[in-house]
């Protein structure tokens, strides 16, 4: 992270700034901002010359309208879980033309409102910096559910979960946060507010924003609130940890429970050197007998207002497998799950006690070439001569290639990506393309698509206030 002290500070852009949301909420001392300048991961991030809280939509509006003005760059932010570097400011300067601008990080934390379920529509509108969590337990305290799930529940937001197109365990039932969002409402740079929040079902009236916004990284417009999809709170869920051979037979097995139309609620993927180091973490042995070297594991979960048990069960019994264990205790269900919620976790202390970030890469492939992307990211790994724990969600073909003391990540990632967009994969499922992506995004769409995207960016944000080197790379003018 860039040491560097706040040169880049303007009196007059700070005056507007405490004009438009008042001083206790334009954090200036380097203490209190630099919570808000390191992601995650502690790879990202950079200095910022003020953090900003705003609180509500026209104070929002204020900012961006100062911010726009002046030719600030202003980096959202809401959880800071993201793995890519896309919420925090860059360490360097990226160009020239950056160097020059003041940065300022939009805090979207307080944001935190929770609307009334609405059980008819199914449907709340929640605030953008509501987290994964609270969103469940308003849902649930309706009799309701969250059709979102994943391990950064606690910490991570709507807003980045819009903002990044989020994922996680449950996607293969209800895909992911785009097909949630049946409203939004975002602040675009010049401080124009749009979007709807009537959440009709049928609404066909002029362009829809949700579809423009989410995945957007915080490049068009900061979201400040949503009105999200909810689905049923289920009486049953069954969960099965899976020892198997090969990938091959995960996959056999995938598709048997696809076919046998079982309530399918997760279906994960761990390798078994992940598997290892979650069990060292955790300090507890695999509940099901672990797999080869060569073989994997696979977490399924299936939820309904009957018992799943019995199907699952059978669907089990003709498939290949090594070893398996199955809970429906929900206590019996959580410590069986933390092999999996906790990978992250685990991984960030092995990074710790190594004492470098671990280069991540999120990725999807078409399921057919799993094995081949597994085995070029295995050996981009042996090559480099650092350790490769890759896990994720196996219905979508979505895997988490972590490098574990990467010493040339750069390498790693031309080479990985390169072979994902030959095996006609994403370089990029559910994490976002952040900073860290920007230069590969050329490997999946064609340069008439880019230069169409940079476009729509241009029409919405003249002075590229927005993100800058977020998604799209940052060119001279
Ligand atoms: C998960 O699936 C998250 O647990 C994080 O997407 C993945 O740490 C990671 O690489
Ligand atoms: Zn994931």
């Amino acid at each position: 992270v860039d040491a560097r002290p706040d040169s880049n500070g303007d009196p007059t852009l700070t005056t507007a700034l405490i004009d438009a949301v008042g001083a206790d909420d334009v954090l200036i001392d380097a203490d209190l901002r630099s919570g808000y300048e390191t992601d995650w991961t502690g790879r990202y991030g950079g200095p910022s010359m003020a953090v900003i809280r705003p609180r509500t939509t026209d104070a929002l509006a204020a900012v961006m309208r100062a911010c726009n003005d002046h030719g600030a760059v202003v980096i959202p932010q809401a959880g800071n879980t993201g793995l890519v570097g896309g919420s925090v400011p860059p360490a360097g300067q990226e160009s020239v033309q950056d160097s020059e601008r003041p940065t300022v990080i939009v805090s979207m934390r307080s944001f935190d409102d929770i609307g009334p379920v609405d059980r008819d529509a199914m449907q709340v509108t929640v605030g953008a910096g509501v987290t994964l969590a609270r969103w469940q337990a308003a849902a649930r305290a309706a009799g309701l559910d969250a059709p979102l799930d994943f391990a950064a529940r606690d910490s991570a937001t709507i807003g980045g979960a819009i903002a990044t197109n989020a994922g996680g365990s449950r996607v293969v039932r209800f895909g992911t946060m785009r097909q949630q969002v049946v409203g939004i409402e975002a602040v675009l740079a010049d401080g124009s507010v749009v979007g709807s929040l009537s959440g009709l079902p049928k609404e066909t009236a002029g362009m829809h924003w949700p579809s423009l916004l989410v995945g957007s990284e915080g490049t068009l417009g900061i979201v400040t609130r949503a009105r999200l999809r909810l689905v049923p709170r289920f009486a049953h869920t069954v969960t099965a940890f899976v020892s198997l051979k090969s990938i091959g037979d995960a996959l056999d097995l995938l598709r048997r429970l696809r076919t046998s139309g079982a309530p399918l609620d997760a279906v994960e993927v761990i390798q078994p050197e992940a598997l290892d180091l979650v069990v060292d973490h955790l300090g507890r042995p695999s509940p099901a007998a672990p797999p080869s070297a060569t073989g994997t594991v696979v977490i399924v979960e299936c939820a309904a207002n009957h018992d799943p048990t019995d199907e699952l069960v059978a669907t089990l019994a003709d498939a290949s497998i090594v070893d398996t264990a199955i809970a429906t205790d929900p206590r019996q269900r959580e410590a069986m799950l933390e092999f999996r919620d906790r990978m992250t976790e685990a991984i960030a202390a092995a990074s710790t006690r190594l004492g470098t970030p671990t280069f991540k890469l999120d990725v999807a492939v078409p399921l057919s070439a799993l094995d081949d992307l597994l085995s070029e990211a295995e050996q981009a790994a042996l090559d480099d001569g650092c350790r490769l724990i890759s896990f994720g969600h196996l219905a979508e073909g979505n895997i988490h290639l972590n490098h574990l003391g990467a010493l040339d990540p750069d390498r790693i990632a031309r080479r990985v990506l390169g072979e994902v967009a030959r095996l006609g994969g994403t370089i990029s499922a559910e994490h976002g393309i952040g900073r860290a992506k920007a230069a590969h995004l050329h490997l999946i769409r064609s340069a008439d698509d880019l230069r169409a995207q940079q476009a729509i960016k241009t029409a919405l944000d003249p002075n590229a206030i927005l993100n800058p080197g977020v998604v799209i790379e940052t060119r001279e003018r």
